[in-house]
């Protein structure tokens, strides 16, 4: 029997990478998206061994690309199974009277709008074949608003509506949604909100355990593997060390 296909945005760093790892050790084959073609190239190179990886280089916030990206396929690839819809990241931490529009545009155009049309590319063939699993990255910050953290929150509560919207929508084509919300987890998340600043970065994981990328994988390798008859659709990850967006245990 052929192995399953996931199709994983965001393969080029952090959860998504870490989920393309493990799910290609876990007999699936793989495509792997993110810009960062390089990055693509060695980790085909590094999984081919364990199973077949496509690649597909392209910016999830621009439907022509993703559109031309999902077409530029073989026909057997098109059948998707797994949908991760990881791309994403915050860009900036600012009050709202102080953020920049080029930041808000960044986060609502990646994190809203590619994970919609990489959805419309997808969906279509899941519905018609009554068959497919996507799983949705949003966050903590989908479920809590925190401080400076307006438009990044905004775009991950569209997350989580999206994901409850496509739950119900989808009911009746057997197929699996599922939202996995981690709270702070130590990836180059933080290097891109701050653009850079690594110091400003790495304090954000100081004083405590944070979850790394390979907590998320696990537990959407567990989540893609569940029987057919089961659906988990909304997970709430957090390090031990945290109980809230913004109650975190740094006593470390
Ligand atoms: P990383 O910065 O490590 O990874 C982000 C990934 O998204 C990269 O592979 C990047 O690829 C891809 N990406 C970003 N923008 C685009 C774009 N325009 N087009 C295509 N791909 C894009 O961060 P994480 O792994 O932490 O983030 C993954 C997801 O997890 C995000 O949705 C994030 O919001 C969510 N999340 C993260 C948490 C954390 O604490 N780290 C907690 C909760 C949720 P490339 O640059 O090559 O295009
Ligand atoms: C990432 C987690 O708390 O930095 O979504 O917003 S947080």
């Amino acid at each position: 029997m052929s192995k399953r296909k996931a199709l994983i945005t965001g393969a080029t760093s952090g959860i998504g990478l870490a989920t393309a790892k493990t799910l290609a050790e876990n007999n699936f084959d793989i495509i792997i998206c993110g810009r960062r073609l390089e990055r693509l190239k060695s980790l085909q190179d590094e999984l081919s061994s364990l199973c077949e990886v496509k690649i597909l280089s392209f910016d999830v916030s621009r439907s022509n690309e993703v559109k031309k990206a999902i077409n530029s396929l073989p026909d057997d690839w098109k059948v998707i199974d797994v949908l991760v819809n990881n791309a994403g990241n915050a860009h900036g931490l600012s009050p709202i009277q102080d953020g920049s529009i080029e930041d808000w545009d960044a986060m609502i155009d990646i994190n809203v709008k590619g994970l919609l049309y990489m959805t419309k590319e997808v969906i279509p063939g899941m519905v018609e074949r009554e068959r497919g699993h996507v799983v949705n990255i949003g966050s903590i910050a989908g479920k809590e608003v925190y401080a400076n953290g307006n438009v990044y929150c905004a775009s991950k509560h569209a997350v989580d509506a999206i994901n409850k919207g496509m739950l119900l929508d989808l009911n009746a084509y057997n197929i699996k949604v599922t939202s996995i919300n981690p709270g702070l987890v130590e990836t180059e998340f933080s290097k891109v909100r701050f653009k850079g600043d690594e110091e400003r970065a790495n304090n954000v994981y100081k004083g405590f355990d944070p979850l790394v990328a390979q907590d998320i994988a696990d537990t959407i390798l567990f989540v893609v593997t569940r029987p057919a008859h089961v659906n988990i659709s909304d997970l709430t990850i957090f390090p031990t060390a945290q109980a809230s967006a913004t109650t975190v245990n740094k006593s470390k």
